[in-house]
């Protein structure tokens, strides 16, 4: 393979990708990989290396319409402009993505926020201390099935607490099919399980709130500290994640990952099917329902529900089930009224008012 080949091979980059880039390359331009992103400013990995870029015109255009994939998120392919032997580039397409991990943006307007592009496999980390929270578990996982990546769940900060077992099994329970590590980046326990997914060509992104070590296994995994970690007491002083950018890195084994800053806000935005895919045993039950479409709130006779009175499906799940629906109902109502509005306002001024990017609503860098 000739270098610039290889290189990119350690992307991720392969034949279904050249594939879809064929017309790109006749135009001249080149793949790259999209390793961080701030503002408008990027860094591309690609066969030419690292080098900074920033989005066309025509692009940043285009990515206001509706159908489009928008701007570029880490983790994205995209076809750049680079002449000679320059560092610079500039961002011309986005290849479609092939998986992501989005979460709607905080604030009043319904929209969709990707944090991470064509990832494998999304590893939804928490810690095994006191913040261990299964619900929370829950929404991460519902997030990670939608995104359509492989969800992976790590119990991090193993070496702490007593009920760490407990907490294991319950967890362990909750995520069903999908598998979990128990982990420790300060011992650690764990790691070459976690190691195990993250193959060469492979990008796995890490998700999940502030301080339950996303960096310090990312160190770890890359087996030197690269990642800026901070005591979760600091943090709390300081009111800030420590993570304050997505960045993909390519580890010296091989295999890629994406550090993600914690998620304070926690918002979906997801379908039915990832929560389908998280509540396995309440869909399952929902076969004995009498009513095809039965929401096992209030209707009776109903599986779901005489599972929960019986016993034999936990109380809180069943819970958290209900009100993950509840949010999934609205935002789908409120997605629809947001789409009528756009239309309706780009009716009336047409698109100019759409050459304005979307105002950053989450309340600054940190999300
Ligand atoms: N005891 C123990 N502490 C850990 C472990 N992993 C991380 N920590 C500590 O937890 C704190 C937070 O770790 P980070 O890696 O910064 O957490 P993060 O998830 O990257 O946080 P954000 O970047 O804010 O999202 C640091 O003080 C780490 O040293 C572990 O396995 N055991
Ligand atoms: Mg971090
Ligand atoms: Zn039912």
């Amino acid at each position: 393979m000739d270098p610039v080949a290889s290189e990119l091979a350690v992307l991720g980059w392969g034949p279904a990708w050249e594939n879809e880039f064929g017309a790109f390359r006749s135009a001249g331009l080149e793949p790259a990989r999209v390793a961080v992103e701030d503002k408008h400013a990027y860094v591309l990995l690609g066969g030419a290396g690292e080098v900074t870029a920033t989005v066309a015109g025509r692009l940043l255009h285009e990515a206001q319409a509706e159908a489009s994939v928008g701007l570029p998120k880490v983790g994205d392919w995209v076809a750049a402009a680079r002449s000679g032997g320059s560092r610079e580039a500039v961002i011309e397409a986005v290849l479609p993505r092939r998986t992501r991990l989005a979460r709607k943006l905080a604030g009043r307007e319904v929209a969709e926020q990707v944090l991470a592009a064509n990832l494998d496999t999304a590893m939804v980390v928490q810690s095994l201390d006191a913040t261990f929270n299964l619900r929370r578990l829950e929404r991460f996982l519902v997030m990670a099935h939608e995104g359509g990546a492989r969800p992976v769940v790590v119990l991090n900060k193993a070496d702490l607490g007593e009920q760490v077992a407990e907490r294991a099994r319950a967890a362990v329970r909750s995520a069903g099919a999908v598998p979990v590590i128990v982990a420790s980046a300060r011992t650690g326990q764990g790691l070459e399980e976690l190691r195990a997914w993250v193959r060469p060509g492979e990008t796995v992104a890490l998700v999940g709130t502030s301080g339950v070590g996303k960096s310090s296994l990312i160190n770890r995994l890359y087996g030197e500290d690269i990642q800026a970690t901070l005591e979760v007491r600091a943090r709390d002083a300081k009111g800030r994640h420590t993570t304050t950018w997505r960045e993909l890195i390519v580890l010296p084994s091989g295999g890629l990952v994406i550090d993600t800053p914690g998620m304070r806000e926690f918002h979906m935005w997801v379908a039915d099917e990832g929560l389908e895919e998280t509540f396995p045993d309440i869909a399952e039950l929902a076969a004995g329902c009498r009513f095809r479409d039965c929401r096992h709130a209030s209707e009776a006779p109903c599986a779901v529900k005489d599972a929960v009175a019986s016993g034999k499906l936990d109380r809180g799940r069943y819970e958290s089930y209900l009100k993950l629906q509840r949010e999934l109902a609205y935002l789908s109502e409120e997605r629809r009224q947001h789409t009528y509005q756009v239309r309706k306002r780009r009716a009336k001024t047409g698109v100019r008012a759409f050459l304005r990017r979307p105002k950053d609503r989450s309340g600054g860098r940190t999300y």
